[in-house]
């Protein structure tokens, strides 16, 4: 076999050995022999960071002193995962940590187990600013993550015992947390509130308090590219920790309140996804983060000047706004320059303009922030002046190029009136150089339609970056054994840091033994997978079924309600004897989804999916014919076990709805068939695995706009569809009559009401092409070596979703900046 090398550094098991006894004994404070599997982690950790530190103090020093311009990803989640795997791989330490485990007699897995997964993302979007700041440090590129190191990261998940969702808190610093480095003499102040006065002509915010702003460093190695940047979150520390001392007794009490207040900032992450709640927390930790993050970067770039020549800002940093959430970060650039460095308007504006981008990734107009100006106001009252005036040039611009006063209505930023508002995603489209989508379709439905009258007038403004997942956790570290057969195969494993490679595989789907190794592989993971789901949630899965994932947030646009309506009519089918089930195809189903603990129509349908499982997993007649598992939890560990066990995967949301999905690719490059509509970026992983090697089904985004036309969720249509389909009707009468709820009618009226009477999302319109298909699903299963080599076809033409390749369209389109030398 070919040799898999992970870049290599020339220190010997035995010397890392040696190092990790040292942290061991100095930092831990235990022998070899006391040390449980948490102490060597933490052990090793630390062992790994001392060997990141050289690179990661030349990858600053080059970043300041070289003339490439820096990016600066602002983004309220960044979705980690574990960090030990990942540091040793990049650090090119594989090897010498399984020597040293074997040495100091610990299993690798316990060790890396120990780590508690960071959650500080809801999802796709928190796992996309992982993977990108991966890639930059991979490709080279300085950069910087900005974010929140939040005590408590998304919800920890559990069901109750009549199958509902229970959140509960996710402390993930209960333990010694290796990786980040608090650097208290790095810190910044954020203001808030009070009021603007007049002083000398000038206007002049004079807050009402301050938080301080603490970083902590992460360090980001690139893989083998011998970079290491840096991802600074920010912790929220209270400036009165000093006048406690000088109470008396008698309000000690009271006065801890202002510093509890001021470290709630940082206390815990909304859990909303793409839907996000106007709170006012929300706005104080956007505007923390986004001001702190300023701040540091002027203090990095322009070290020690008291006067810094900030027109050349956008020569040095770039900053990538990840959705809605840091723009705030616009009018914030705009005061610092004005009030802090006196800048002129019109000089901040176009330093400002130069400086920003902004990605969106929605199409839910719900997901497009907007804040009640009132809210502003009183949070940052200095900033809502700045948005008025951002306002006023804008609609003046707009007239002086003679748009139409009924569309420059339409494109206010700040509307004016009782429920004055600030619209974010349009002062981030006005206030920075580019906007763009993450996926094509996506980017087209952007311009077409949410920003239309932002594109009609800037039409240069938009593109697109397809998204991408980073190769290295999602391949290597996931699919160990589909790694080795793939460098195996193209006799290199530069394809890691090259994903085009791949493609070298197309000529190998047409070799029945590489194919066959390939099949090999995924039963190994299936194996695996089944072994990990044992140990970890008590199931018992039989791994000679089909595996069929789904995969992601709970969300009615992304409807997991049509994938268990399809389960639920299966069964129906069995029980009644119109189906034997002998000609079935074995499947498994699971499913991995957490909802917004206040969104209730989600909740009912994890409600409904525990029930579907307990009630067909103990029914004698459907046994080893279908099952249906329910992963709580779902988090990055249980998504790189599961994928690169997956045979079919679900991308099946309703077209038009989904930006891009990132799953979708993890799946295509793990070699499981898909089985989706055409949405997001399920249509150019169609285009390049071959519309032959996928499972396509339902509603166009045209034909969605058609039927809403039609009245579909305002006149009820929905019902048509079940009245007319028998199969249909059957598992929606069946959720109704209390199958799933011990005989109770009631439990899930609500989402069958919503099915029959609006049904936005257009499940039941979509339910008989996605029942359809799986008949087509079944009998390519049935041929193995069929199957296995169109999931060969999906990996090898999977390349272009690494997010190494996105970071290339970033650079190229918008940051116009590129990797050290
Ligand atoms: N996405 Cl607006 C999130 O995960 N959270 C959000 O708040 C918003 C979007 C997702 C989006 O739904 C997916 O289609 C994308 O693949 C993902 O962002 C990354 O772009």
């Amino acid at each position: 076999m070919t040799e898999i090398t992970a870049p290599k550094s020339s220190l010997t098991s035995g010397e890392f050995t040696d190092e990790i006894r040292e942290q061991l004994k100095y930092t831990q404070g235990v022998t070899p022999e006391q040390a449980t599997a948490a102490d060597v982690y933490v052990a090793t950790a630390a062992a790994v960071r001392r060997h990141l530190v050289d690179s990661w103090m030349k990858t600053q020093h080059d970043m300041v002193n070289g003339d490439t311009k820096a990016v600066g990803y602002l983004s309220a989640e960044f979705l980690m995962g574990k960090q030990l795997e990942n540091a040793l791989l990049n650090a090119g330490l594989t090897e010498q940590f399984e020597g040293a485990m074997k040495e100091l007699g610990f299993d690798t897995k316990d060790v890396i187990d120990a780590e508690y997964e960071p959650g500080l993302g809801n999802g796709g979007l928190g796992r996309l600013a992982a993977c990108y700041i991966d890639s930059l440090a991979s490709i080279g590129v300085p950069a910087f993550g900005y974010g929140i190191r939040y005590q408590y990261g998304i919800f920890k998940q559990e069901f109750d015992e009549n199958g509902k969702q229970v959140e509960t808190p996710d402390y993930w610093l209960v333990n010694e947390e290796p990786w980040g480095h608090v650097d208290y003499n790095r810190d910044q102040r954020v203001n808030f509130g009070g009021e603007v006065v007049e002083e000398n002509g000038k206007r002049v915010w004079k807050p009402a308090w301050a938080v301080r702003a603490v970083p902590c460093d992460y360090m980001v190695p690139g893989y083998k590219s011998g970079r290491v940047n840096t991802l600074r979150l920010w912790t929220a520390k209270s400036y009165d920790e000093f006048d406690l001392l000088t109470f008396n007794k008698s309000d000690y009490l009271d006065a801890v309140i202002p510093k509890v207040e001021a470290e709630n900032i940082s206390k815990i992450l909304y859990p909303e996804d793409s839907t996000p709640q106007g709170k006012k927390l929300r706005l104080e930790q956007q505007y923390f983060f986004v001001s702190a993050s300023i701040h540091d970067a002027i203090r990095v770039f322009y070290p020690g000047e008291k006067n810094p020549d900030l027109t050349t800002l956008p020569n040095k940093i770039v900053f990538q706004l990840n959705d809605t959430h840091p723009v705030i970060g616009i009018p914030e650039l705009m005061r610092v320059l004005i009030d802090e460095y006196g800048y002129d308007w019109d000089t901040a504006w176009s330093i400002t303009n130069k400086t920003f981008n902004y990605t969106c990734h929605t199409l839910l107009p719900e997901a497009l922030e907007v804040w009640p100006a009132s809210l502003i106001g009183e949070l940052l009252p200095r900033h809502l002046e700045i948005i008025k005036k951002i306002n006023e040039q804008f609609m003046s611009e707009l007239k002086a190029k003679g748009v139409a006063d009924d569309q420059i209505e339409r494109m206010r930023i700040y509307t004016d009136g009782k429920d004055a508002s600030v619209r974010m995603a349009y002062l981030a489209t006005y206030g920075g150089s580019y906007v763009n989508g993450v996926a094509e379709l996506h980017s087209e439905l952007l311009k077409d339609v949410t920003l239309k009258d932002f594109s009609s007038v800037y039409p240069d403004k938009f593109t697109n970056v397809t998204n991408g997942v980073t190769p290295r956790r999602f391949i290597k570290l996931a699919n160990p054994r589909m790694s080795d057969l793939i460098s195996e195969g193209l006799g290199t494993d530069a394809w890691l840091s090259d994903l085009e490679q791949l493609k070298g595989l197309i000529p190998l789907a047409d070799d029945p033994e590489f194919v066959k190794k390939f099949a090999a592989v995924k039963q190994a993971n299936k194996n695996d997978f089944a072994a990990f789901a044992k140990r970890k949630y008590g199931f018992d899965i039989d791994p000679n079924t089909m595996f069929n994932t789904m995969i992601k947030r709970l969300h009615e646009y992304k409807r997991q309600a049509l994938k268990i309506l399809a389960v639920i009519a299966t069964y129906a089918d069995i029980k009644s004897g119109k189906v034997d089930p002998d000609t079935l195809v074995p499947r498994t189903v699971f499913f991995g989804a957490k909802a917004a603990p206040g969104y209730y129509l989600a909740k009912q349908t994890i409600q409904l999916i525990n029930n579907v499982a307990r009630v067909i997993n103990n029914d004698p007649a459907t046994k080893g014919k279908l099952h249906v598992y329910f992963p709580w939890n779902y988090n990055i560990e249980l998504a790189q076990n599961l994928i690169p066990a997956t045979d079919l995967d679900e991308q099946i949301s309703q077209a038009g709805k989904e930006a891009s999905g990132t799953g979708n690719m993890k799946f295509a490059l793990n070699g499981a068939l898909t089985v989706g509509t055409l949405d997001g970026a399920n249509v150019e992983i169609r285009e390049r695995v071959g519309a032959e090697n996928f499972f396509l089904f339902g509603m166009t985004e045209p034909e969605v706009s058609a039927l809403y036309a039609k009245g579909y969720d305002t006149k009820g249509l929905s019902r048509e569809y079940y009245e007319k389909d028998p199969q249909l009707k059957q598992a929606i009468d069946m959720v109704a009559d209390g199958t799933f709820s011990n005989g109770d009618k009631d439990t899930y009226k609500d989402l069958v009401n919503d099915w029959l009477n609006k049904d936005y999302f257009m499940t039941l319109a979509d339910f008989r092409a996605y029942m359809d298909i799986q008949a087509e699903i079944e009998e390519t299963y049935r041929d193995p070596m069929k199957w296995a080599r169109m999931a060969v076809l999906n990996v090898a033409n999977s390349g272009y979703f690494s997010s190494d390749r996105s970071i290339e369209d970033y650079l190229e389109r918008i940051w116009h900046t590129g990797a050290l030398k």
